[in-house]
């Protein structure tokens, strides 16, 4: 079988998000989880890319459900002042149970964020694991016992720090 590179490689270009101002709102579901994946995504934006750590707001909510709203209202708001967000990560973890919950969930938050995105003109990076057990969800924020576990957290921020700066120059 032909090998190839699973996931993204790394960009040519270099970006500098000493100047960016990113929105991470995340879910208190599952939250040993997503505390691993937001210290994932703030640590490689602020040790690889300069963002500065005051310049990372953190908010919270519920459940995944929550996060398109969340995002949109705090971009509305972030707009009304002088300092916009230049990029918002929204970060959840949902994993499958026995009914038809996970189904619909995942599928209301993933269009939800990329309307909020599309809507706000504000890139908005779909930081929600849509797993079917515990061991998928541990692996995917880099916990675990498993050799192949990687925190995707990471890849979230190095994500968003390329939007970021993409934006403010397509602006
Ligand atoms: C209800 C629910 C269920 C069953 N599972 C998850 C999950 O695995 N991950 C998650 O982030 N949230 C879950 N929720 C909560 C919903 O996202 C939402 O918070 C509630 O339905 C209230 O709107």
């Amino acid at each position: 079988m032909t090998s190839f590179t699973k996931g993204v490689i790394p960009s040519t270009e270099k970006f500098d998000g000493s100047s960016l101002r990113v929105l991470i709102v995340h879910t208190r579901w599952n939250y040993e989880i997503v505390e691993a994946l937001v210290r994932g995504a703030t640590e490689t934006m602020t040790s690889e890319y300069n963002v500065k750590a005051e310049n990372i707001s953190i908010q919270s909510v519920s459940g995944s459900y929550e996060l398109p709203f969340a995002a949109q209202s705090l971009i509305k708001a972030s707009k009304m002042g002088t300092q916009w967000f230049n990029v918002v990560i929204c970060i959840g973890v949902l994993i499958k149970g026995s009914t038809m919950h996970f189904e619909y969930i995942a599928e209301a938050v993933s269009q939800g964020i990329m309307r909020v995105s599309l809507d706000s003109g504000v890139p908005v990076v779909f930081g929600v694991l849509t797993c079917l057990n515990d061991e998928q969800a541990l692996e995917r924020a880099g916990l675990g016992d498993r050799e192949s576990k990687h925190n995707h957290g990471i890849d979230w921020g190095r994500c968003a720090v390329e939007m970021g700066v993409k934006n403010c120059k397509w602006m």
